[in-house]
């Protein structure tokens, strides 16, 4: 080891990567689900639909306002399709009327341009991804001006400081937006949380598909922005008159608000005052610690009045709004049951906040303020019939990081089969984010494992099984990018490819690279393992060097993972794919604080997964059933007659069991054959265990598809199921799976 190893991630990666482009010229030609054209700066971060659409969205976009405009779109591309008909319908023959007084409205006069950067990024995702629908602009402007053309009869909002709040909280905010359902996609909630790169403030929307204004919104400041309904339709629209929703945003975002809270109502209704309005409104703009008001619009008088918090009225430390006047010194007709909760007194919470706006709005937004970024955040809508679960995020979880669950597939091993890794985000419908080759020789796909070899979550690949292919290890950034001294040949001149896996077996930073020989009938079982040199190259971890099947040929397969809780990962082996190997599953301690180190077989982790069968055994490695300790999940090898039956291993105290529940065909058997692939290494829907990611074995009259099951400690359900590659792509599916940073680093 010529360097120390890096004891901190840096926040930035070095220079040596290669430009995306680069890597996305060496694509072979496919013919179905292209990649995106531009990188994706987005991710989603929970999402929950219905057949209909109907449920629930919270993603994170980051960038330039078209780069987070175009990710919103491509990642949701087909619901704002889908709201786009639902509107046409709704419209019947007024939708070119509405589209026209669109185009007249003004969206942004004076104000920095970003609405419209959004919205072209949105345009250009659509046309990708949906070419033949031609959703242009104004498209999206009927979209986003729902909430002038159509308004909300009955929304209410209330916040609170000063008396009514306890150290660490400065304020509490809550925001009930009142709609119907005039058409489905109004049951899609989008919780977006917006991160322009150099201009502007980070910020969250709580809307629709493909919605960039304000319908109710929080910045980084903790100010809430929502709209009331105030005299909306009456009087005629101004030509030029600047949309509610849009002021809504504007106010929310303002890229040049002062750094002191005290002057932002201020600033905002400077830039406000006297321009004409579109449509009628109240706009909250609840600043924190009282230092918000209410703007009100109309179209005869343009933005006319702002209120402030009145000493007379609860000692000025509450504001509240329904859809009716007040100055501020009395309640305003339908918010009596808020001034009944504060003439209470006594300190509120949050659950008492969001309690009394009950259940009967659109969609609701709690915010408990305790400084700049440092927020909760309670989300929840109405869908048809009930409601979603209520979301609660700290801000630092919406912005904090910029991954998501990933699928990460690599084609089979098929001579025709190129090494083009795919990403796809992990959730039904799952939508391809991201697309690299993974080695130049276009044949027998890649092995793909996810691990952090470097300073982040990487993919780490193993050339196919080639007959002239060397055992080539490589490691991308989730973008495609590779890590170019994290390359490598595991077996010296060896061909047939090679198997990966990761885990942290030395308990010091970092994984490490696991390798096994791919399935030549000379190789031996030989496990290796190797961890980045400090930024210098991959080097062999010392004692990990041995035969985990004596004598046996046709390589191994290997996983790493925590089998035994002792905090840091066991080696797990699979006989390789030999025709009289039984399906004998090892596990493997490394002994790194030993003199010399080496590993020892784990005496009781040493099993037939599937009886009498042959042709080794896939394994993997993953806390399934939540209780904090890795388990054993395994797929039958590649033999002809084998179904892709999937079991898991409980390796507590030593003794091997299986897990109650856990043992299911994949597919019914005789669909797919040729045993299965599986990776049970990550927790994708967050609910603290693992998921079982299983690809079809090398079948090849199988295609590529990938299904994904959730253990729930009794049995086993599929979650969701997709095809990886275009047709006429056999030989199944290699998987692995993660929580990613796809496309772009920041
Ligand atoms: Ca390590
Ligand atoms: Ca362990
Ligand atoms: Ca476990
Ligand atoms: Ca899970």
């Amino acid at each position: 080891m010529s360097q120390p190893r890096v004891a901190g991630a840096p926040d930035r990666k070095p220079s040596h990567r290669l430009p995306v482009a680069i890597i996305l010229c060496t694509l072979f030609a496919i013919s179905l689900a292209a990649p995106p054209a531009a990188a994706v700066n987005g991710v989603i971060l929970d999402q929950q639909l219905d057949a209909e659409g109907k449920g629930y969205t919270v993603l994170h976009v980051w960038g330039s306002h078209q780069e987070m405009g175009y990710a919103h779109a491509y990642l949701l591309a087909e619901h704002i399709v889908a709201q786009h008909h639902q509107l046409v319908d709704l419209l019947g023959s007024g939708y070119d009327t509405v589209r026209q007084a669109m185009d007249a409205a003004s969206w942004s006069p004076g104000m920095p341009v970003f609405l419209e950067d959004e919205l072209n990024g949105m345009v250009e995702a659509l046309a990708e991804r949906y070419p033949d629908e031609e959703i242009d602009n104004l498209d999206l402007k009927v979209i986003n001006g729902y909430g002038d053309w159509s308004y909300p009869p009955a929304c209410r909002s209330h916040s609170c400081w000063g008396q009514f709040v306890e150290d660490p909280v400065r304020t509490l905010s809550t925001r009930r937006l009142d709609f119907g359902n005039p058409f489905p996609q109004i049951n899609h909630h989008v919780l977006c949380a917006w991160e322009p790169n150099y201009t502007g403030m980070a910020w969250v929307g709580l809307a629709w598909p493909g919605y960039v204004v304000g319908i109710t919104t929080l910045n980084s400041f903790g100010t809430q922005a929502s709209l009331h309904d105030y005299n909306s339709t009456a009087g005629v629209p101004p030509a030029d008159g600047l949309l509610r929703t849009a002021a809504a945003r504007y106010i929310t975002s303002n890229p040049y608000l002062s750094s002191s809270i005290s002057n932002h109502l201020d600033q905002c209704w400077d830039a406000l005052e006297e321009i004409d309005a579109w449509t009628g409104s109240f706009i909250n703009y609840f600043v924190p610690e009282g230092y918000g008001g209410v703007i009100t619009c109309s179209r005869d008088q343009g933005f006319y009045d702002v209120r402030t918090p009145q000493f007379s009225y609860f000692g000025g430390d509450v504001l509240l709004t329904a859809n009716a006047w007040t100055d501020g010194t009395y309640t305003p007709a339908g918010a009596e049951f808020m001034a009944d909760y504060y003439d209470l007194g006594g300190i509120k919470d949050l659950e008492s906040h969001w309690s009394l706006m009950g259940t009967g709005g659109l969609h609701k937004m709690s915010v408990e303020y305790r400084d700049r970024e440092d927020m909760t955040i309670w989300v929840q809508g109405r869908l048809d019939p009930g409601l979603t679960p209520r979301l609660e995020y700290e801000w630092n979880e919406l912005f904090g990081s910029n991954d998501g669950p990933i699928i990460v597939t690599g084609p089979g091993p098929a001579y025709d089969n190129p090494t083009s890794v795919r990403l796809y985000t992990a959730s039904p419908d799952p939508i391809l984010v991201d697309q690299f080759a993974a080695y130049y020789a276009p044949h027998y796909g890649a092995n793909v494992t996810t691990g952090q070899a470097d300073v982040f979550e990487n993919i780490i690949t193993g050339a196919g099984p080639g007959d002239i292919y060397g055992p080539h290890v490589r490691v991308f950034d989730p973008n495609g990018a590779p890590v170019t001294y994290l390359s490598f040949m595991a077996y010296g001149t060896h061909k047939w490819g090679v198997n990966v896996a990761a885990g942290d077996i030395d308990n010091e930073w970092g994984e490490e690279i696991i390798t096994g020989p791919g399935p030549g009938a000379v190789f031996g079982p030989h496990v290796r393992a190797f961890h980045d040199g400090g930024g210098t190259g991959a080097f062999p971890v010392e004692g990990v060097n041995f035969m985990a099947y004596g004598t046996h040929k046709w390589g191994v397969n290997v996983a790493a993972g925590d089998i035994d809780g002792d905090g840091w990962a066991e080696i797990v082996t699979g006989a390789g794919p030999g025709a009289v190997f039984g399906p004998h599953v090892r596990g493997w301690n490394y002994i790194f604080n030993g003199n010399p180190k080496r590993v020892d077989p784990i005496p009781g982790v040493s099993f037939m997964a599937y009886g009498t069968n042959k042709f080794g055994v896939e394994v993997t490695c993953g806390d399934v059933d939540g209780d904090g300790i890795d388990e054993i999940v395994t797929g039958p090898g590649p033999g002809a007659i084998f179904s892709a039956h999937v079991r898991g291993w409980n390796c507590d105290g030593g003794q091997v069991t299986p897990i109650p529940g856990l043992s299911f065909f994949a597919w019914p058997p005789g669909e797919a054959r040729y045993g299965a692939e599986v990776f049970a290494k990550a927790d994708l829907n967050d609910d603290g265990r693992a998921d079982i990611v299983v690809g079809g074995g090398p079948d090849p009259n199988l295609g590529s598809p990938v299904r994904v099951f959730e253990y729930d400690g009794q049995q086993a359900t599929l979650w969701f199921s997709f095809e990886a590659y275009p047709e006429g792509w056999t030989h199944g599916t290699k998987v692995a799976a993660g929580r990613l940073l796809p496309m772009s680093l920041r």
